[in-house]
């Protein structure tokens, strides 16, 4: 069976995940590419081979030739698309966030609860990447002892759009880290502070985080969406018996004038290549068999995550620690 694909959204991420479908996905076939900018939708469709273009999502979702969607709109889109996908009865692979409220994302629980099976799989594609997996596994085998403390670098050479904001970094980009970290530590955050030193210029200073686990561990992440320099991610497992770190990802790396260089990559796409690749792949296997697959992030860690950044806007905001209070985990998620 062919899986026919729809992709909602044909901006940056819309326009990667049509290129991965049309050149790296085994069973999969790009049937239709949707944007409410026409021009952008045929650019897309045309480039990667698409069957057809659209304009309107909620149609998209329903139209008898689409067998499962990507949703890679705004953020704002997230939610009620997903809501649309599963009253038409479709599985849908949603870039993160869910939603930026933790309601909604009740909302979309609560729908695939009433439908009998899940429906969503959520684009935290960090959880295919090699590093977090080796991460999860050193700790799974008692390579490193218990858990301490997670180290975590978050890069972006400039922010998407002029108006970021701080609490920007906390919704748009941080949610990475709360979704891997807790699932390579195996458990919930109950804190988080936040912090932001001064600029000397306009743009939004970095925002460091401090969050507490239930199983009393520490993890600092640094979101930092005007690094100038490059894409970098870093990460640092501190165990009782030992370290695991991610290694830079580079293929070479340059010898000349007295001193070796390597580069960084540009943005994310290149640097979680193979995650994304990972990633749909487990989406394609998912909608064949209908088998939620094992490590992938559900409706229900799109939830936790939006809980935690919701909890981490009001800690910058009020500049003390606030509790991170998450309702407990429905059976139809365990
Ligand atoms: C963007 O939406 C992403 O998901 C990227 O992975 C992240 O690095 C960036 O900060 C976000 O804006």
């Amino acid at each position: 069976m062919t899986v026919r694909i729809a992709v909602i959204g044909a901006g940056l991420m819309g326009a990667d995940h049509a290129r991965i479908v049309a050149e790296d996905l085994p069973g999969a076939h790009l049937q239709v590419v949707c944007d409410m900018d026409a021009d952008r939708a045929c650019k897309v469709a045309d480039t990667y081979g698409a069957h057809d273009v659209d304009s309107d999502p909620d149609r998209v979702a329903a139209r008898q030739d689409v067998d499962a969607v990507i949703i890679a709109s705004p953020d704002f889109t997230h939610a009620p698309l997903s809501l649309s996908c599963i009253r038409a009865g479709k599985r849908a692979l949603c870039e993160k966030p869910l939603s930026q409220s933790s309601q909604e994302c009740l909302e979309i629980m609560q729908a695939e609860e009433a439908a009998g099976k899940k429906f969503i799989m959520l684009g935290f594609m960090r959880r295919f990447d090699q590093s977090y997996v080796e991460m999860k596994q050193a700790l799974e085998h008692g390579a490193i002892g218990r858990a301490l403390m997670m180290h975590n670098f978050h890069r972006n050479v400039a922010t998407p759009a002029s108006d970021f904001t701080g609490a920007m970094a906390i919704t748009n980009s941080a949610p990475h880290e709360f979704d891997v970290v807790r699932h390579v530590l195996d458990t919930e955050y109950v804190s988080i502070s936040a912090f932001q030193p001064k600029r000397s210029d306009s743009l939004v200073a970095p925002v460091y985080m401090v969050l507490e686990t239930a199983d009393e561990q520490l993890v600092n992440i640094e979101i930092n969406n005007n690094a100038a320099y490059g894409y970098d991610v870093r990460a640092e497992l501190v165990g009782e018996k030992a370290t695991i770190a991610m290694n830079a990802v580079n293929y070479t790396r340059i010898d000349r004038e007295l001193g070796q260089s390597t580069s960084y990559q540009a943005d994310w796409r290149s640097r979680y290549a193979e995650a994304y690749r990972r990633q749909n792949r487990a989406f394609i296997r998912f909608v064949e068999t209908g088998v939620f697959p094992n490590n992938a992030s559900s409706s229900w860690d799109g939830y936790c995550a939006a809980k935690v950044a919701e909890a981490g806007v009001r800690a910058l905001n009020d500049g003390c620690k606030i509790p991170v209070e998450m309702i407990a985990k429905p059976e139809f998620y365990a």
